[in-house]
């Protein structure tokens, strides 16, 4: 496989997780890479190690000169469609690639994309892990944080690719022997300018399926459902109440029944079973029956910050959703739940906060934080106490106070974190420090 693309001088714009990957990859299939990069080189990591590889790596804002001579430009999926260096490379004519692209090109065996609003990494590692118990050599990647065009070069038997609204754009070739949507409402607004957009992006995961292929709908969901059934190839449906026809009878009902303590907790929750049967239906398009998938499920955990339990605190106990990012997550994070406590807020990213509303009846209280803060008070104010906190200690102090000794305090902001912290993980792991500190506190006032 080495060496197609001696002869090109390949543009990976930013330098991220994807740029590095798409950069390195395309040196060792024998292409000239440059990296346009706009963040300082101060700051940059990663660049060194490009660079001892011969790759020519340009920080500090992105510059028309960054493509004289290129043949090929590779975007990374947080460059915005619109923005001017891709535009410089349009103008040029330049082809352009989404690393997803470029992981197609490289990639010699079927692999299965999944993509929706929420519960993809989850399915993506269920996907590889049925598959794995089926004898087939299969890892987790792309949007789940491995980036494709890495492990479509390992050798592996199939991959299982989750590819997100970002970097479904600017593929030619991108062909998935299944497509998974596992569900649509709005998120990334912002980015993607309207929700017709974002569903547009999601449809674009089975373009180029044909006979032969599959695509996996939710039948449940009506918004995604209508994009699914316009999929050009056979379509298999799964639901919340029964498993996909191919599976036989019960196979959720087997789930349910899967006692490991570490494990039952996740099953008990009704998105981890509708990631499993959306897991299953796909794995079934590869021929996998449902005694395998099962199997392969019993060894699924639950990935961090998605209804992890941190602590019980003074007859309260702690949840880490902070993977809830958007509306629609953090509705199903309060499922099955009473008397919560939730904290909610974060940046919105130009998503309508208000359908939060529906769970109201869920809420013994709500901790407002972030930017979104004030449209988070609005939503619930005056129904439902709310208070407002600054940082994720005073978040977790509030929420204490609020749930007065009984009930969950539930972290699953319906929004993104980067105006308080690093990401998401980030947050959750502030979570569970705050917490750890409240323990402390109540341990020693002998609580
Ligand atoms: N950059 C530029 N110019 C720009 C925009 C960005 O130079 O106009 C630079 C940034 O300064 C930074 C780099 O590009 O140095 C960041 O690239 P990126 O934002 O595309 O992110 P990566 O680090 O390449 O990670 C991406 C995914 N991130 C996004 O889509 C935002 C990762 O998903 C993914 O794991 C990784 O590729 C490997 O495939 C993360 C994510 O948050 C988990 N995804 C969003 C989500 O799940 O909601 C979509």
């Amino acid at each position: 496989m080495s060496g197609s693309f001696v002869g090109e001088l390949a543009v990976v714009i930013g330098l991220g997780a994807s740029g590095a990957a798409a950069a390195r990859v395309l040196s060792e299939e024998g292409a000239m890479v440059r990296v346009s990069e706009r963040r300082g080189r101060d700051v940059l990591t990663g660049a060194s190690a490009l660079e001892a590889l011969g790759i020519e790596v340009m920080a500090g804002g992105h510059r028309r000169e960054h493509l004289d001579g290129a043949t090929l430009v590779v975007a990374s999926p947080g460059v915005p469609e619109h923005a001017p260096v891709l535009g410089w490379a349009a103008e040029r004519g330049l082809p352009i690639w989404s690393e997803l692209e470029l992981g197609s090109r490289l990639c010699a065996v079927p692999y299965v994309a999944i993509t929706g609003t929420n519960g993809k990494s989850t399915t993506t590692e269920m996907v590889a892990r049925i598959m794995s118990a089926a004898g087939l050599d299969a890892v987790a990647c792309g949007n789940i944080g491995y980036p494709f065009s890495l492990a479509a070069r390992e050798g592996h038997d199939a991959l299982a690719v989750e590819a997100s609204s970002f970097q479904l754009r600017f593929h030619h070739t991108f062909h998935p022997k299944v497509s998974v949507l596992l569900n649509l409402a709005p998120d990334h607004l912002d980015w993607h300018g309207s929700f017709e957009e974002y569903a547009a992006a999601k449809a674009r995961i089975y373009e180029l399926q044909a006979e032969g292929d599959t695509h996996v709908g939710n039948r449940d969901d009506p918004t995604a459902a209508a994009v699914s059934e316009r999929a050009p190839c056979r379509v298999v449906w799964f639901g919340s109440e029964e498993a996909p026809r191919d599976l036989g009878e019960g196979f959720l009902g087997r789930l349910r029944e899967m006692k490991d303590p570490g494990t039952a907790r996740m099953w008990s929750n009704r998105g981890f079973l509708f990631d499993a049967a959306a897991a299953a239906a796909a794995a079934a398009a590869f021929g996998v029956t449902a005694e395998v998938a099962a199997e392969g499920l019993s060894s699924m955990e639950p990935l961090p910050h998605r209804d992890a339990l941190i602590a019980t605190v003074g007859g309260v106990s702690f949840v880490d959703d902070s993977k809830a990012t958007n509306p629609h997550a953090a509705l199903a994070a309060l499922e099955g739940r009473r008397g919560v406590v939730l904290i909610a807020g974060g940046l919105s990213k130009g998503v309508d906060l208000s359908p939060l509303k529906l769970a109201a009846d869920r809420l013994r209280g709500v901790v407002a934080i972030g930017e979104a803060a004030q449209e988070v008070v609005s939503i619930f104010s005056p129904e439902i106490p709310v208070r407002r906190a600054g940082s994720m200690d005073d978040a977790v102090r509030e929420g204490f106070a609020l749930a007065d000794g009984r009930g969950d305090v539930l972290l699953a902001p319906a929004c993104a974190s980067q105006d308080m912290f690093i990401d998401y993980r980030d947050r959750g792991e502030r979570f569970a420090a705050a917490v750890a500190e409240l323990a402390k506190e109540v341990a020693g006032r002998g609580e």
